[in-house]
This record gives structure tokens, C-alpha cells and sequence, in this order.
């Protein structure tokens, strides 16, 4: 295991580059500490927002909308084009944020980075296709179409393990759309928000956008909470577990504003008899041990034909016992550190949940020591078997762990898959045909993503990306997902000379 260089000057450096200075903590104001999970060191004390911060945020955010909304989408879209120019230019500098605070890889960081790109350039080209369709009127002289117009605010709380492209999804949307947005980060990643924002601010001020139309507030709970209870804020986009969507989504509903949820996923692939064993095993090491199983498409559970699980099993261990752990800055390291203490216990709990319910732990599960590193907390992947009957199965740990169960006929294999309260995503590892259709149709997968002969993490943006059940219900990124972030109105106008009334009612 290799040294963990001072996290403290590569924050230092990377916000230098960017022209990033950090906001000071006003005498006697709440603050709270970030630490890098590479380390386990402060890389920095910011200052805390409380509720009354987060409404003079939103208040001006609300005011920014009156300009905004007015604004042509296509000239948005301008805008959303130049911010996509800057996250080119500064990628590695941004990436290596993504590294110092949520611990991910530079080719994951970088990935992240791509993916904020990806979805400028869609917010792009939707800025142009921002369509409403027009319907046939029952009545002669008329014309029935609808209109789709800006929303309002739109509040976004991201979680540590994708700190800056979740919200530049919803962001880059949100601003074509003519919304505009007020982030709440994670606590855990808020360096990496701040530099994210500083190029969106920069993008909207040489377009001489109003003040206000993007910010990010500084917190935790407090901040989340004043941001959910607002009632200025029309849609809320909360990324993060299913306890705090339980939380969020009565809240919102309350106030009737609108929710979009993204929470957990317990996501689980099917590998069948006729799968290419080589290529499943690739795609189920990446989507199983890529940030260290810190995704919420991360793959959780593997369910294999009996006929093949001790040849899988086998192959899997071979491939977990050589991957390299450590430092994610490292070259050739493909596994980097959870976000914290806490996270890695988390991970030995369900372990030996696990055991306790009959599961045999294959390899890995151990907490692993970097050097210089003695306050991070780095472990080996753990690829344990299970019986098909267990609880722990049922329960996301954000960790990587992989369970893996066995079958004998496809249905038994979709009913454990669907057994979970968690619907993000799904894999089958199948060269048959029908059973690819089979798992994609009504009655298979029940999730939001479901894949065929590739992982369950890595979704590309031109998709809609969400899940069903605890997960939350919600969509974002591609597709049509844009019809959140705005309302529709419907409009009918006669251009007759008569009244004729629907339905054929007759008034006199
Ligand atoms: C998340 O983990 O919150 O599909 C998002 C993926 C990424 C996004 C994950 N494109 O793994």
C-alpha cells in the first residue's frame, strides 16, 4: 500500500487553479469541518448556513426567476453550452476535487466530470426541443395544444458519492428549462460544489444573467431541512438514503410542492447459463467494486444459474484477490477509500450479519491499513455466499459488497431479484434472447434501469435515470426527464365564430 501525499496541499492547489477562495467563517458563525477521505485529514473549515440563509437564498433565486424565466431557451441553452466549454477546460482540476473529498479514482473522477459534460451538451440540443404537442379539438374552429413553461426554483440536495454530476444534471435541465437553482451539496463534498458552481458563475456572468439564478448553500441538516420547507421552492430533487426521502417527501408534499427522488438500490444481476462468463465478470467487478461500492447503482447481489456459480465464484475471487487498493490518485489503483470510519463499520456489521445468517465470506471484507493514511478508512471488497433466504441481502450497505445467491429456473431467479424494496437497478448476464426479453418485460425486472449483458452502475445521461419503489420514483438527466422541471399548461383556442361547448353541452 502506497503513502497518502498531504490531501491538504492538493486541496489547496486544485482550488488555486480554479480561482476558487473559500468563504470564512464569520466571528462567532457556525462552521463545520471536511475531511478527505484519503487521509482521514481537515482539508478545510467552511462556514455553516443556518435556515434563515438558506430563505434569503431562495428568496433571491425566486426574484432571479421573474428575469430569467423571460430569457429565450435557446439563449439558456448558450449559457448551459459555455458552462459545458468550462468543464472542459478544467476537468483534471475539477476531477481531482471529486478525488480529495469523495475518494473516487482519477478515471471515475474524470467520468464524473465527462457525465457534467455529457449533460450540458443534451441541455443543449433540449433547449431547441422543448416540445408540447398539439390534439385534435372535438369542436369545429378550434386548437388544443399544450405549453410547457419554467417551474419556479428548484432545490437540489446531492450526496458525498457523486458530488458535482448529480447536480449538474439537474442543473443543466433545470436552466434550460428556465428554472433557477439553489444546491445544498453534501457536507462531505462541499469543495468540490464550490468549484463546480464558480464555472456555472462564471458561464452566467458573462452571459449577464441576473444574480442568483444558481447558488449553493453550505450545510447540513438544518440547511437540507429550511431548503425542503420552503415553499418557494417548486421542485425539490434530493439525492441520498431512503430514510432521509422518507423524511423530504412528506414535507414536500405537504407544502404541494414537487419532489424528484433518487435514493437507494439495492441492485442486483442475473448471470445465466448461456452468459460470456468473461465479459459478465468484467462488467460485475466494475459495477460491484467501482467507488468502492459507493454508487447507488452500485451492484449489491448476484443471482447465478447452478450450473455455473462455482465457476462465477471462482472467477470473481480470482479477480478480487489481485485488485489493487490504496490511494485513488495512484496509477493502477482501482479500489480507494470509504467516505469515512463510519461507513467501513457500517460495512464489518453487515459482514457479520451476514455470517450470522448462514454467508460465507469468499474474500476480502477486511479493513486494509495505507500508509500516512490512519484516519481513512480503505477495506477489500467482500464477495460473500448466501443462501437465497437472508435479511442483510435485503438491505443496502453502501460498501462493496457483493451477495451472491443461486438459482435454478429464470422466474425463481426475477422473483429474488424483485424481492428487495429498493427498484433502481438490474442486470442479466444472458445470451438468450428470450431470456433478455423475458427479464425486460412487465413482468421481470422491476426496477428503473435494467440492463442486458452489462453492469448495473454507469448509466449513460441520454437516458432517463431513477428507480421505482424506495428508490423513490423519480427521473432525471435524459430522455423526457425534463418535464419535471417544468409546468404544462394547456391551451385551447377557438377561432371560430361560434361557442360550441365540450362534450355538446348545450347552454342556451
Ligand atoms: C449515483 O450513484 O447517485 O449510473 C448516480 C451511474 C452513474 C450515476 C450514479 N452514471 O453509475
Amino acid at each position: 500500500m502506497t503513502a497518502t501525499t498531504d490531501v491538504r496541499t492538493a486541496a489547496a492547489e486544485a482550488l488555486a487553479s480554479l480561482g476558487v477562495e473559500l468563504p470564512a467563517v464569520p466571528d462567532g458563525g457556525a462552521s463545520f469541518e471536511v475531511r478527505s477521505p484519503l487521509s482521514g485529514d481537515v482539508i478545510a473549515t467552511l462556514p455553516q448556513a443556518g435556515a434563515a440563509e438558506v430563505d434569503a437564498v431562495v428568496a433571491r433565486a425566486k426574484a432571479a426567476f421573474t428575469t430569467w424565466r423571460t430569457v429565450p431557451a435557446p439563449a439558456r441553452g448558450a449559457v448551459v453550452k459555455a458552462w459545458g466549454d468550462l468543464l472542459r477546460e478544467h476537468k483534471e482540476d475539477l476531477a481531482s476535487f471529486v478525488t480529495l473529498e469523495a475518494g473516487k479514482i482519477t478515471a471515475e473522477a474524470l467520468g464524473e466530470i465527462q457525465e457534467m459534460i455529457d449533460v450540458c451538451d443534451f441541455a443543449v440540443g433540449l433547449s431547441r426541443q422543448l416540445y408540447g404537442q398539439t390534439m385534435p379539438s372535438e369542436r369545429p374552429g378550434h386548437r388544443l395544444m399544450e405549453t410547457w413553461h419554467p417551474l419556479g426554483v428548484v432545490g437540489v440536495i446531492s450526496a458525498f458519492n457523486f458530488p458535482a454530476a448529480v447536480w449538474a444534471w439537474n442543473t443543466a435541465i433545470a436552466l434550460v428549462c428556465g428554472d433557477t437553482v439553489v444546491w445544498k451539496p453534501s457536507e462531505m463534498a462541499p469543495l468540490t460544489a464550490l468549484a463546480s458552481a464558480a464555472l456555472l458563475d462564471r458561464a452566467l456572468a458573462e452571459a449577464g444573467a441576473p444574480e442568483g439564478v444558481s447558488a449553493v448553500v453550505l450545510g447540513a441538516r438544518e440547511a437540507g431541512e429550511a431548503l425542503v420547507a420552503n415553499r418557494d421552492v417548486a421542485l425539490l430533487s434530493a439525492t441520498g438514503s431512503e430514510r432521509m426521502g422518507a423524511e423530504v417527501g412528506p414535507v414536500v408534499a405537504a407544502r404541494f410542492g414537487r419532489s424528484l427522488l433518487e435514493l437507494g438500490g439495492n441492485n442486483a444481476a442475473i448471470v445465466a447459463p448461456s452468459a460470456d462468463l468473461d465479459l459478465a465478470v468484467r462488467g460485475i467487478v466494475f459495477s460491484a467494486v467501482g467507488t468502492a461500492g459507493q454508487r447507488c447503482t452500485s451492484l449489491r447481489r448476484l443471482i447465478v444459474h447452478s450450473s455455473i456459480v462455482d465457476d462465477v465464484v471462482a472467477r470473481l475471487s480470482r479477480a478480487y484477490a489481485k485488485l489493487p487498493i490504496g490511494d485513488p490518485r495512484e496509477e493502477g489503483t482501482l479500489v480507494g477509500p470509504l467516505i469515512n470510519q463510519t461507513s467501513r463499520e457500517r460495512m464489518l456489521a453487515s459482514l457479520e450479519q451476514a455470517r450470522a445468517e448462514g454467508g460465507e465470506i469468499v474474500v476480502g471484507g477486511e479493513a486494509v491499513d495505507v500508509d500516512g493514511a490512519a484516519g481513512a478508512a480503505y477495506v477489500s471488497p467482500a464477495l460473500v455466499r448466501m443462501p437465497a433466504q437472508s435479511d442483510v441481502v435485503h438491505r443496502e450497505t453502501f460498501a462493496p459488497i457483493l451477495y451472491v445467491m443461486s438459482y435454478d429456473d429464470l422466474d425463481e431467479a426475477i422473483a429474488m431479484h424483485n424481492a428487495v424494496p429498493q427498484g433502481l437497478s438490474s442486470s442479466i448476464f444472458t445470451l438468450d434472447q428470450r431470456e433478455a426479453e423475458r427479464f425486460m418485460a412487465a413482468d421481470g425486472s422491476d426496477c428503473g434501469i435494467v440492463n442486458v449483458n452489462i453492469g448495473t452502475s454507469g448509466a449513460e445521461i441520454g437516458g432517463a435515470f431513477g428507480g421505482e419503489k424506495t428508490t423513490g420514483g423519480g427521473r432525471e438527466s435524459g430522455s423526457d426527464a425534463w418535464r419535471a422541471y417544468m409546468r404544462r399548461a394547456t391551451n385551447t383556442i377557438n377561432y371560430s365564430t361560434e361557442l360550441p361547448l365540450a362534450q355538446g353541452v348545450d347552454f342556451g
